[in-house]
């Protein structure tokens, strides 16, 4: 739905009497804007291992750590495919398959272009994935943490605004018992945010609190959404082509 108003607003439209330009909106994508510096634009990349609470509570000094460092390659293998953030074998880490193809190390895999967490091996070692905003405003977060090509064991997830959760979720698999799986923890989020808040995308080990086959994907995107005085400009114009239109049609 809100993509179609999207749409609709980088349109420029070409009515009868003339061109309307109308201004493109800001959107940030997880995977497209995956950067190599650190920040990088309005994300960052680090972790924190201060969680005061093992059942999704968050309270943490949230800064992203400066040693969490770029690496190519995979953490299992060298690859031109992989590039990520960690700092250590079994650390936090964040990674990115930088290629349009599946991409399979022989113990993990990730889809074309996606972007996937792990927990570190010394719990609570919560990889952070951070976007801050650039300006105030209303924006739309939505996409979803998912369950890797092969099953992950169980994650908890987590979205956090200037280190508060306001979303937990969990992806599940159990080999025991393989009819609780969630494969998937969507979100849609609509915030007012000032300029400078603070959103992290996380992953723990989840109930479990097994480190192993513990990658976590996130596909994640972030829009601004229309002021109100904005989308009745648009529908004005909108309006006004329309009629334009009639009137040509009536002569
Ligand atoms: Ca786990």
């Amino acid at each position: 739905m809100y993509r179609t108003v999207r749409t609709f607003f980088v349109l420029t439209l070409t009515v009868g009497l003339g061109i309307v330009a109308l201004p493109a909106i800001a959107g940030w994508d997880v995977s497209g804007d995956f950067g190599s510096t650190n920040p990088s634009g309005a994300w960052s990349y680090g972790w924190t291992d201060d969680i005061t609470n093992p059942a999704y509570r968050f309270n943490y000094d949230g800064e992203y750590v400066p040693d969490l460092a770029l690496y190519p390659g995979g953490p299992g293998g060298a690859t031109g495919a992989i590039e990520g953030w960690w700092y250590a074998f079994a650390s936090p880490s964040i990674l990115h398959n930088k290629t349009n193809a599946q991409w399979d190390s022989g113990w993990f895999s990730m889809r074309a272009n996606e972007v996937a967490m792990h927990p570190g091996v010394y719990a609570p070692e919560f990889p952070l994935i951070r976007w801050t905003a650039p300006a105030a405003g209303d924006y739309l977060i939505s996409g979803k943490f998912l369950q890797q090509v092969w099953m992950t064991s169980t994650n908890d997830v987590h979205i956090l605004l200037n280190r508060t959760s306001i979303f937990d979720g969990l992806i599940w698999y159990d080999p025991s018992d393989p009819s609780q799986l969630i494969e998937e923890a969507p979100f849609s989020l609509l915030l007012t945010l000032a300029q400078g808040d603070k959103i992290d995308f996380t992953v723990g080990l989840g109930p479990d609190r097994d480190f192993s086959m513990g990658l976590a994907a996130l596909q994640a995107s972030i829009d601004v959404v229309p002021e109100p005085g904005s989308m009745m400009m648009l529908g004005g114009l909108l309006g006004s082509a329309g009629l334009a239109l009639l009137r040509r049609k009536s002569r």
